[in-house]
């Protein structure tokens, strides 16, 4: 036999695609089992033409599954970002997006029963270490992929999944902002640091003479500007404790705007490098907190509004997303957010024998 066949789900999660694995399905030891998902992917190769991946990085994703031994999970989620044109597996960062597809995932591999018509998923995120709960539609004792929901930024319409979170301030870096401070200076530049799921730098669009409404081509194009951008992650990152982060994935970079389409917030992020078409789900989560802290970049041109549950509309190049904020006593209680899913394959993914054994 010339390659080996593993066990494989393709799922589109939000607004990103990725393989969904069993843990108990690809090796154990570490750098034996990057070498097996960069070779599914495709990786190291702009066009991942011998590969899975969609030559995009929210394209060239893996999520890693197995039942959690914690009583607060159902199941642990581990989120590999394959690089695309780098020979790099990143577990630097979580994905919200690629989490939409895990609870149909534990679902459809028998890791969680079905409940009811909604079926609550409770899902250890490794990377960052928090449990989101998913609320996974399952009718007629199976799961319903199809129905009424668009999310921007996806065709058509699907099954609506509630993604909900206790607490994601300061997952990778340790508090909600990382710096101490609501807005820090770098390059004579404001910014506001924070990490509510995802560490994010924000930075006013017209600070560095864009309107915020730029296409994510002719931002891609402006190498100027990515450079000032690259200059000041690399200096915030180690203020946010993240170290040198010159080979990660995090922080991100998000351009602010004031809305142009009844949001509350415009905005444009940086993966770090390339444009997203839309925004990360821990990306908008971590933007929209953002609004709601006095002093931040954000907080003195977003629309906000009234009440303890905010629904912060963050607008995007595809769209919007919508992201609720639970506040109590000023202190932000919890998140949620919609996201939709669709498993759109189901077999053996192969890859080369050689690869996966050398
Ligand atoms: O922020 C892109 C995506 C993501 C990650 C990225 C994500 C998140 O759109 O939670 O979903 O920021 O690399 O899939």
């Amino acid at each position: 036999m010339s390659q080996v066949r593993i066990p494989c789900l393709l799922m589109r999660g939000g607004t990103s695609k990725g393989a969904y694995f069993l843990a108990s399905d690809l090796p154990s030891q570490p750098t034996q089992r990057d070498r097996l998902l960069l070779a599914v992917m495709g990786s190291p190769d702009k066009r991942q033409i011998d590969g899975i991946g969609g030559s995009d990085p929210l394209t060239s994703k893996v999520a890693i599954i197995k039942p959690s031994d914690r009583p607060d999970a159902d199941v642990d989620y581990l989120f590999a970002q394959v690089l695309v044109d780098e020979p790099r597996v990143d577990y630097g960062q979580n994905c919200g997006n690629i989490l939409a597809g895990v609870g149909p995932f534990a679902i459809e591999k028998g890791l969680v029963a079905i409940h009811a018509a909604i079926t609550p998923v409770r899902i250890f995120m490794e990377n960052t270490g928090q449990v989101a709960v998913a609320q996974v539609p399952t009718p007629n004792g199976a799961i319903c992929y199809a129905g009424e929901t668009r999310i921007d930024g996806v065709p058509g319409q699907a099954a609506p999944i509630l993604i909900e979170f206790a607490d994601v301030a300061g997952s990778s870096c340790g508090a909600l902002l990382p710096t101490g401070n609501a807005r820090d200076v770098f390059d004579g530049v404001e910014v506001t640091c924070i990490d509510n799921g995802m560490p994010v730098v924000l930075v006013r669009a017209a600070d560095l003479g864009c309107s915020g409404e730029e296409s994510p081509e002719q931002l891609e194009a402006n190498t100027l500007l990515k450079a000032r951008l690259e200059s000041i992650r690399l200096q915030a990152g180690p203020r946010m404790n993240l170290g040198d982060v010159s080979a990660r994935n995090v922080p991100k970079m998000c351009l602010v705007a004031p809305a142009q389409s009844g949001g509350s917030i415009s905005t444009r992020s940086f993966i770090p490098h390339r444009c997203h078409t839309a925004i990360g789900v821990f990306g908008a989560v971590s933007a929209a907190t953002a609004c709601l802290i006095e002093g931040s970049v954000a907080h003195s041109i977003a629309h906000l509004p009234g009440g303890e549950v905010k629904r912060i509309s963050v607008e995007h190049p595809t769209g919007e997303f919508s992201v609720e904020i639970r506040l109590h006593n000023g202190q932000i209680a919890g998140c949620g957010l919609i996201r939709t899913a669709r498993l759109l394959f189901e077999g053996r993914v192969c890859v080369p024998e050689s690869l996966s054994q050398q």
